[in-house]
């Protein structure tokens, strides 16, 4: 029966660090000026995660997407972006947390409020994941060593918490394999 839990348990983990949202940039209107789209507003209605992926659809002739810096996206300034796409169909996967600054380079675009300011929250998944319900009966071994690998630990690096996702979702199947044949084993 505890097996059965943990199972479960690990399901759970598992859903929930898998879970990367899409984002198409300004709805159906997409990235584009004559909407008038508040990419603003668009954006607080949102909560971005790292993982996440954001989808600028535009006409590739009328417009772009330029990743820049805080003092770049204040002042419309195109000059030295930090990357820029050009597609018309761009996914840009948010790998680190933090506010990321977009803008349209095309003249007068960003101007007239075609920008776009992303914040992506910190993994809320270090604390309140990992806490299968079981409490002394006689647990598999291997749900202890989740909790561990579920906290990412205080390194900013994107490349570090991403791994320890992977990670996590390693420790999860293999602790989800363990229970099963544990499942097996009781019936
Ligand atoms: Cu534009």
């Amino acid at each position: 029966m505890a097996a059965r839990i943990v199972a479960l348990a690990c399901i759970v983990v598992m859903l929930r660090l898998s879970e990367a949202a899409v984002y198409k940039v300004g709805d159906s209107a997409g990235w584009t000026t004559i909407a008038n789209v508040d990419y603003k507003l668009w954006a607080s209605t949102k909560t971005f995660h790292i993982g996440d992926t954001v989808l600028f659809e535009y006409n590739p002739q009328f417009h772009n997407v330029m990743r820049v810096t805080h003092p770049m996206y204040r002042s419309c300034n195109t000059s030295k972006p930090i990357s820029t796409f050009t597609t018309g169909n761009d996914s840009i996967t948010l790998t680190n947390h933090g506010h990321h600054f977009f803008f349209c380079g095309v003249p007068g675009h960003c101007l007239a409020g075609q920008k776009l300011d992303l914040n992506v929250l910190l993994p809320a998944s270090s604390t309140p994941l990992s806490e299968p319900p079981i409490s002394s009966s006689s647990p598999p071994s291997s749900a202890n060593t989740i909790p561990a690998a579920g906290v990412p630990g205080p390194s900013p690096s994107h490349a570090a918490s991403l791994w320890s996702v992977a990670t996590a979702q390693i420790v999860a199947l293999v602790a989800l394999l363990v229970s099963l044949a544990f499942t097996n084993f009781a019936s």
